[in-house]
C-alpha cells in the first residue's frame, strides 16, 4: 500500500523507523474537566505509560465476580482463549460487551476523561479483554507493540490509541507482571515475516509475527531499560499503543489477572488492513466507531 506510514511484515528485513505521530493529542482548547496534571502528561509523553495506584480498589471484587461468571457463560465461544500448551484460561475477549459492570467501569467518569484528554478527541472501544496468568502455568507474552498488529491486521492508520487496564490481583515481580521499555513508543519496529490468513487463531495463544528479532531488541535496549509494572489490586495503568511490552511466565504461587480496554480516537477509524488480508473478527477489533459516553 503506497500511503502506509508504518509498513511491517513485508518479508525478510527488520528496521527501526521513527514515529510519525504525536504521543499526546491536543484538544483545540484545554477543557475544564481535563484530569491529568502537567507532570503526568510529561511522564506519558516521555515514557509511554502511567500508573495510578489505588485507583478504584472497590471495583476489584465486582470485576472479579464478572470474570468468574463470564468464564462459564462464554464456554465454547471464540472469546475464550486457552494457554498455548494447555487448557487453562489465558484470555477472555470482549467483557465490555457481555457485562454491564465491566462496560460501566471502562466508561467511568474517573477514567474516560483521562483517555479523551490523551487522545484529544472522543474515543470508541476497540477491544476489551481479561488476561489471566494462572499460578505455575501462565505463559509469557513476547515483546511487541500493539499498534504493529492493529495496523497490519486491523487497518488502524495512525498511532492514536491506548490501553487502560486494572489489576484484579496483585501484580508482583514474580507472577508475570507486564514489562515495558520506557521511551520505546517513540520508535516503530517494522518487523520481518508475512502475515498468513487467520493468523489470530494461533497468535492469541502465542504471538510469533510482530515480535522483534533479538538483534533489534539489543538495539532498542542499548540505552533503555526494562521496567516491570507492579501494584496492588485496583491499580490502573494506561499504556500507549506503540509502547514495546511483554511479560514473562508465571512460575509463582500467585495467579495474575488484569482487565484491559483499548480506546481508539474517532479520528483514527480503521481502514482495510495494511497487511492486505481480511480484518480480524469484531470481538478482537471492533469496527463500530460510535463514541463512548460517560457511564451514568
Ligand atoms: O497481560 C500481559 O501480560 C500482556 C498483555 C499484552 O501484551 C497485550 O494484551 O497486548
Amino acid at each position: 500500500m503506497t500511503d502506509d506510514l508504518y509498513p511491517s511484515r513485508m518479508g525478510g528485513r527488520e528496521q527501526i523507523i521513527p514515529r510519525q505521530d504525536p504521543v499526546i493529542y491536543q484538544h483545540g482548547l484545554s477543557r475544564p474537566d481535563d484530569s491529568l496534571r502537567q507532570s503526568q502528561l510529561e511522564h506519558y509523553e516521555k515514557n509511554g505509560y502511567l500508573v495510578f495506584p489505588e485507583f478504584m480498589p472497590e471495583m476489584v471484587e465486582p470485576l472479579q465476580a464478572e470474570v468468574q461468571r463470564l468464564r462459564h457463560s462464554l464456554e465454547g465461544r471464540e472469546e475464550l482463549v486457552r494457554e498455548p500448551q494447555g487448557t487453562e484460561l489465558r484470555t477472555i475477549f470482549n467483557p465490555c460487551r457481555f457485562s454491564r459492570i465491566v462496560d460501566g467501569f471502562f466508561r467511568h467518569p474517573k477514567l474516560l476523561p483521562m483517555v479523551q484528554q490523551l487522545l484529544g478527541s472522543d474515543v470508541y472501544q476497540m477491544q476489551s479483554r481479561v488476561n489471566n496468568k494462572p499460578a505455575y502455568t501462565g505463559k509469557s507474552f513476547a515483546w511487541h507493540s500493539d499498534f504493529e498488529t492493529w495496523h497490519v491486521e486491523d487497518g488502524m492508520p495512525r498511532m492514536r490509541a491506548l490501553t487502560a487496564w486494572i489489576m484484579l490481583t496483585e501484580n508482583h515481580e514474580h507472577n508475570g507482571p507486564l514489562y515495558v521499555i520506557p521511551g520505546s513508543h517513540h520508535l516503530y519496529i517494522s518487523c520481518r515475516g508475512r502475515t498468513a490468513a487467520d493468523n489470530y487463531k494461533t497468535s492469541l495463544r502465542q504471538q510469533k509475527l510482530g515480535v522483534p528479532q533479538p538483534q533489534t531488541m539489543r538495539e532498542v535496549l542499548g540505552d533503555r531499560e526494562i521496567h516491570a509494572i507492579t501494584g496492588k489490586p485496583g491499580t490502573l495503568v494506561i499504556h500507549e499503543c506503540n509502547l514495546l511490552h511483554g511479560s514473562p511466565d508465571n512460575i509463582s504461587n500467585d495467579p495474575r489477572q488484569v482487565m484491559m480496554c483499548v480506546y481508539n480516537s474517532v479520528h483514527n477509524r480503521p481502514r482495510a488492513p495494511f497487511g492486505g488480508l481480511q480484518p480480524r473478527p469484531d470481538f478482537l477489533s471492533s469496527r463500530d466507531t460510535t463514541p463512548v459516553s460517560l457511564a451514568a
